[in-house]
């Protein structure tokens, strides 16, 4: 029974390993700048994890087979020392693993959070809120108007609460509720919350950043291939959130401009 059980360990285990190997669900192709570290970052982590999980589960299935078998007026044997050492092998052990990769991956990291965009990155403003993301671009003057909470209003479609009769920067200010951008530009994405934690989620970028409420965050990607990506809420943000996207357009310089003239004629 003993040698069966060792026997499906071990089958368990194959067969679980062959789609990770296979890339059977793997993320969709990358069409970022800074994809290429993440990706193989990722792949780094999946082999290093899925290579302890499996020398784990055939020691595992070794000891089984080897000392399942009772042994009649045989003593139990004490580790010398008691299993103190162990755990403290263990703690080292897996300590040095999870900041080595952190080691290995703070270069690609560094490149999205601590360095800021480029001053020719194009600013785009996202708003999340229960249950649809819209989004801002500056208009001709470059600059976005002021928030104002308090004139947010659904019915009136104006989602982010701008002022258009008094604040000049908001005038000329396009939103949408589908984002589209140029390819090979640089984009700088502001984000806040309308309510609660929402995520901004787009696989292709290999972005995916948290809205956290009373925060003002940002991130920069360039995206290299046009085409068209779902944008998705990651965060349980209520019963809606399973319906909670929308659409990333990545076109060419020529389309987007005239993408955007026709979002401004819409305002
Ligand atoms: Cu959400």
């Amino acid at each position: 029974m003993a040698k069966i059980f060792a026997v499906t360990i071990i089958v368990i285990a194959i067969l679980s390993a062959i789609p990770i190997v296979r890339h059977t669900w793997w993320l969709p192709p990358d069409v970022s700048t800074h994809g290429q570290p993440i990706d193989e970052q990722m792949s780094e982590t999946m082999a290093e994890a899925g290579l302890s999980f499996l020398a784990a589960q055939i020691l595992l299935a070794i000891f089984i087979w080897k000392y399942s078998k009772p042994r009649p007026g045989e003593k139990i044997k004490n580790f010398p020392g008691g299993a103190m050492g162990l755990v403290i092998a263990a703690f080292l052990l897996v300590g040095t693993e999870v900041l080595a990769l952190g080691a290995f991956g703070a270069k690609a990291w560094a490149s999205i959070y601590l360095t800021p965009p480029s001053p020719d990155a194009m600013p785009i403003q996202v708003q999340a809120g229960q249950f649809a993301f819209y989004f801002r671009y500056p208009g001709p003057d470059g600059k976005f108007g002021p928030l104002h909470p308090d004139l947010i209003s659904e019915a009136n479609e104006n989602f982010f609460g701008l002022d258009t009769t008094h604040d000049a920067a908001s005038k000329d200010d396009i939103v949408t509720a589908e984002m589209a951008i140029p390819v090979n530009r640089e984009i700088h994405l502001l984000m806040h919350s309308k309510d609660l934690g929402h995520s901004f989620y787009v696989p292709e970028l290999r972005v995916h950043q948290d809205f956290v409420p009373g925060l003002d965050l940002s991130i920069h990607f360039t995206a290299n291939k046009i085409g068209k990506y779902e944008i998705v809420c990651t965060q349980l943000c209520g019963l809606g959130h399973y319906n909670m996207k929308a659409y990333l357009e990545v076109m060419s310089q020529e389309d987007f401009d005239s993408w955007l003239k026709r979002q401004a004629a819409l305002q």
